[in-house]
């Protein structure tokens, strides 16, 4: 076998995808195994919404070869794959998702909600507000000097709003080190994306804005690794940003307990059929990439992870009610004087004057 720097890589991806995969079944099953008889989202174990992912781990796990800590991700109201992908702490996730005290935001959070400043990650479920703080973080990054990055991601229900527009625009103007990653699941909720947007290659929205566009087709997690290779290293060296489409599937509901009444009857079958992971699988195999039984322990070692996060999570406490407000605000020290000394601004000035 051959265990080349390029094949390391990919035997990360795959292991990524698996750990994602297996996470999300195993999270699926303790979200459902209490909110009956009525489907009732408020109680159990996992209260609140839950959109999970499956389907989507080519868009993310190439994060796990190319980025370092000191780059951010933003990502959206689907966010598990993306977070595992990043590196983010994934006991404290579980504790997060549960309600936990234990968890990234003490609880307060939930799933759509996680935020890990050790590895920079974030998520947020307003549609397309992932990609403002991206271009903050980029700018940020640029006049420091640094060569981090910043990665954005977004549903195809994000792809006509402003927010998305401008940050474009923005991006390219200032060539900040940023990658948009558009994830093409063809459902915003019940919407058909053809029934939204005009065009089938989002990417050849990049034109439009002066930078490369590149539209990865069939979900394909090693066509995915290739583009983005191309982008952190674009970005890093001051070139720019990068807006990678990619048509990937959504193999659950739009949340748990969603009925799909709008979906046609074989659509997951036939995804199913097309499994990203099953195919990178077959084909590190065949290609002697990795044995039968780097497999079984590349699944395995991923299984104990999941089993050790969601102990961790059941043994945190919940939390108490007087925590409540703290964390609310950031400090703020009173005692500092203002530097005006008495001469009087237009509000727009001061304002002007105080960000500088
Ligand atoms: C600004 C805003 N509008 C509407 C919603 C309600 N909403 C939540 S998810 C969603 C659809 C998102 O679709 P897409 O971006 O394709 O992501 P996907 O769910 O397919 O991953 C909508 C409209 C929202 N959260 N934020
Ligand atoms: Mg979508």
């Amino acid at each position: 076998m051959e265990k080349s720097e390029e094949n390391e890589d990919l035997i990360t991806i795959y292991s990524t995808m698996i750990k994602i995969r297996k996470y999300e079944e195993k999270l699926r099953d303790i979200y459902l195994s209490d909110k009956k008889p009525l489907f009732n989202i408020a109680a159990g174990k996992i209260p609140g919404e839950m959109h999970l992912s499956a389907g989507q781990e080519p868009s993310a796990a190439w994060m796990s070869v190319l980025l370092r800590n000191d780059d951010f991700v933003y990502s959206t109201h689907r966010p598990h794959h993306t977070a595992i992908a990043k590196g983010v702490d994934l006991n404290r996730m579980t504790a997060e998702i549960m309600g936990k005290h234990g968890g990234l935001s003490k609880g307060k959070g939930g799933h759509m909600h996680i935020f890990d400043k050790k590895v920079n990650f974030a998520c947020a479920g307003i549609v397309g507000s992932s990609f403002p703080p991206a271009l903050g973080a980029a700018l940020a990054s640029k006049l420091d000097g640094k060569d981090s990055i910043a990665v954005a991601f977004g549903g195809d229900g994000s792809l006509n709003q402003g927010m998305f527009l401008e940050s474009l625009n923005l991006a390219s103007l200032w060539k900040l080190p940023v990658i948009f990653v558009i994830e093409n699941n063809d459902w915003a909720i019940s919407v058909e994306t053809k029934d939204s947007t005009p065009i089938k290659n989002d990417a050849i929205r990049a034109d439009g804005f002066g930078m490369p566009g590149v539209y990865i087709e069939n979900n394909d997690p090693v066509k995915m690794y290739k583009a983005a290779e191309k982008a952190v290293k674009r970005a890093r060296s001051g070139e720019g940003p990068t807006l990678i489409a990619i048509d990937t599937y959504r193999y659950y509901g739009h949340f748990e307990g969603d009925p799909e009444v709008y979906r046609p009857k074989n659509q997951v079958k036939e995804l199913l059929a097309k499994d990203p992971i099953k195919i990178m699988e077959s084909d590190l195999l065949k290609k002697g990439i990795i044995s039968k039984d780097e497999d079984d322990r590349i699944n395995n070692s991923a299984m104990e992870e999941i089993s050790q996060a969601f102990a961790f999570a059941e043994d945190s406490p919940l939390p108490v009610g007087s925590d409540s407000m703290d964390d609310v605000y950031a400090p703020v020290d009173y005692s500092i004087e203002p530097t005006t000394k008495g001469r009087k601004l237009p509000v727009y000035m001061a304002i002007s004057e105080a960000i500088s």
